[in-house]
């Protein structure tokens, strides 16, 4: 069976809850939600909005019935599987951060199998494809999947997306059911800090300079972003610089001088007017030759 209906794609606005709590707003492109997005095509299985388990409205519901008898001849023991064809004009995903959603399960097993349910993405075709196993899914659970796309072979291309079940992972008369919603791509929605780190964690007292590795995202091409980086002793500041940079990797010269004292610091970054933080731990040690040296 085939399920039609209108594809609408809609760019919304979304405050995506995580563990940490100072989240930056991510804007959201959203591929298929239950009540909107693409068509999905199906094989050995269904796939049909449906109200049972949803983040919100109705999600896709693939239902499977494992037979290891029936399906393709040469391939009795199959792959039941749905997938849809990604709109040209949103193929490129270099523009998004990751590709996110959630997935709910039911079945008449007691569990679900180490190898429950299996995710691709093809960049562009099948031998270009990224593909990944969602161990996480369990019996009567929500699990949250969240794929960063500079993971994908080629982000530039992405046409295709695909869930699917190995038969031979289940027993012949399996019922399982997937509810799978807000399947969309992510971006920050302003100029983040993905991640900051010291290039090295111990750092020797008379080196002045201490080099912190920062990932900035959530900008146009071109664009820039002032980042504040500071020194924090005890909870205080004891020296910081100011760097506008561009999207993407850099690495930030942070001048301490040739004497810091010994002790355990901490290495802050923030983009100025941001009040979201991030902290990473540096010790600084005596150098191993300054007994030499004198
Ligand atoms: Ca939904």
């Amino acid at each position: 069976m085939r399920i039609l209906y209108p594809l609408i794609l809609m760019l919304i606005a979304a405050t995506v809850a995580c563990a940490q709590p100072a989240e930056p707003p991510m804007e959201a492109l959203v591929l298929s939600d239950g009540d909107s997005g693409a068509q999905w095509n199906i094989a050995e299985a269904t796939m049909e909005p449906d109200a049972t388990h949803a983040r919100s409205g109705q999600a896709m519901r693939f239902h499977v019935d494992v037979n290891h008898e029936t399906g393709e001849p040469n391939y009795p023991i199959g792959w039941p599987r749905t997938y849809i064809t990604v709109p040209e004009d949103i193929r490129d995903w270099r523009a998004w951060d990751f590709i996110d959603f959630w997935v709910y399960a039911e079945t008449s097993r007691d569990s679900l199998p180490s190898t429950p349910l299996g995710f691709i993405v093809r960049c562009p075709d099948k031998a270009n494809s990224f593909s990944m196993t969602l161990s996480e899914v369990r019996k009567d659970e929500w699990a949250h999947f969240r794929i960063a796309t500079a993971d994908l072979p080629n982000p530039a291309d992405c046409t295709g997306l695909q869930f699917y079940i190995s038969e031979s992972n289940y027993s012949h008369g399996d019922v399982l059911d997937f509810w799978i919603d807000d399947v969309a791509l992510l971006r920050y929605a302003e100029p983040t800090i993905i991640s900051a780190t010291p290039l090295n964690r111990v750092h020797y007292s008379d080196v002045s300079v201490l080099r912190v590795r920062v990932e900035l995202t959530g900008m146009d091409e071109g664009a820039s972003a002032e980042v504040l980086t500071k020194l924090i002793s005890n909870g205080a500041p004891v020296r910081q610089s100011n760097a506008r940079l561009g999207a993407g990797a850099h690495t930030i010269p942070l001048e301490v001088g040739a004497n810091t004292p010994a002790g355990d610091y901490e290495v802050q970054t923030q983009i100025v007017g941001s009040d979201r933080t991030l902290s990473e731990p540096v010790r600084v040690v005596s150098s191993p030759w300054e007994a030499e040296a004198q």
